[in-house]
C-alpha cells in the first residue's frame, strides 16, 4: 500500500481551507498569506497561483536554510548505550516489500560530474576506508530513534571517484524506485556516510541492503535505503517526498 500526505496539491481550496493555510504559513514562517500572495504576485483565488506562491516560499525557505547551514558543525554523537532496540523500520511501503538485492551481482553506479565512471562492487566498497558513528534518525512522521551506522564518509568516495565537488546537488536512486538528493555541503559534510553497517553487521535488507546514505544532519527521508546510482548534477533533482510538497532541504 503507497502512503500519501496530507494536504498535498492544495487542489481545492475551500476558504476555510485557506485560512488554515494562512494560519499556518504565518505561525510558521512569519509571514500571511495575503503577504505571500503580494510577493509572488499571484492571487490565492486561483489554484495556480497557490501552488506557484507555495513552491516560492518553499524555494525560499530552501536556500535561507542552505546559507545558515554549518559545514562544520557536527550533530550529536551517542553512547553504545542509548541505542533504540529494536530500530524501526520504515519506508513508503510494508516490510512485506523490502527488496531483494542479490550481494555478487550488486553494482553501484556513477553519473553526471564525475570523473571515473567505472561500477563498484560490493568488494571494492567495503574495502573503502571506515568510520562508525551513533547518531539520532528523527522521521517527520512523529518518531526518532538512535542507531550505529558504519560506513565510508560520502566526502571520501565522491573525491575517490573525481566528482565535481563545485556543482550543486548530489543524487541518489535506489533499487525500490525512491530517490533523493542532497546540497553538496551537506553530501561533503563529515557525518554523512555511505553506510555499509548497521550495530556492526552488514546493513539488514529492511535498512537499506546493501547501502544507504546515513546523512545526520538531515530527516530521516533524505537518508536513502538501497542505493543503485549516486549522480552529480547541477540541475535540481527533487526526491520522491520532496516531489510531494515536502521541503527539499530538510535539515536539522
Ligand atoms: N529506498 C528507500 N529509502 C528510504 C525510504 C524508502 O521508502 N525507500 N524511506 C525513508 C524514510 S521516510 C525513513 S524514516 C527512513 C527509514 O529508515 P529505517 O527503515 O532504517 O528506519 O528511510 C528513508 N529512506
Ligand atoms: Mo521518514
Amino acid at each position: 500500500m503507497k502512503k500519501t500526505i496530507m494536504g498535498q496539491g492544495f487542489a481545492a481550496l475551500r476558504d476555510s481551507e485557506i485560512a488554515d493555510v494562512e494560519r499556518r504559513l504565518f505561525l510558521r514562517r512569519g509571514l500571511s498569506f495575503g503577504a505571500l500572495s503580494l510577493l509572488s504576485g499571484c492571487s490565492i483565488t486561483d489554484h495556480a497561483g497557490v501552488e506557484k506562491a507555495l513552491q516560492a516560499i518553499s524555494g525560499w525557505n530552501d536556500r535561507v536554510q542552505a546559507k545558515l547551514f554549518s559545514p562544520t558543525r557536527l550533530v550529536e554523537e551517542f553512547p553504545e548505550s542509548a541505542i533504540t532496540n529494536p530500530f524501526p523500520f520504515n519506508a513508503f511501503y510494508g516490510e512485506d516489500e523490502i527488496p531483494v538485492i542479490d550481494s555478487t551481482d550488486y553494482r553501484l553506479e556513477l553519473a553526471g560530474l564525475v570523473r571515473e565512471r567505472k561500477t563498484w562492487g560490493l568488494a571494492e566498497l567495503y574495502a573503502l576506508p571506515q568510520v562508525s558513528q551513533i547518531t539520532r534518525h528523527i522521521c517527520v512522521e512523529g518518531w526518532s530513534a538512535i542507531g550505529k551506522w558504519s560506513g565510508t564518509p560520502l566526502r571520501t568516495f565522491l573525491e575517490r571517484v573525481g566528482a565535481d565537488t563545485s556543482a550543486r546537488y548530489v543524487g541518489f536512486k535506489c533499487e525500490d524506485d525512491y530517490y533523493t538528493s542532497l546540497d553538496m555541503a551537506t553530501a561533503l559534510h563529515p557525518q554523512t556516510l555511505l553506510a555499509f553497517r548497521y550495530a556492526d553487521q552488514i546493513l539488514p535488507a529492511k535498512y537499506g541492503f546493501p547501502m544507504k546514505l546515513r546523512v545526520p544532519t538531515k530527516l530521516g527521508f533524505k537518508n536513502p535505503k538501497h542505493i543503485r546510482a549516486i549522480f552529480v548534477t547541477n540541475d535540481y533533482p527533487g526526491g520522491y517526498w520532496e516531489d510531494q510538497g515536502y521541503n527539499w532541504f530538510s535539515g536539522l
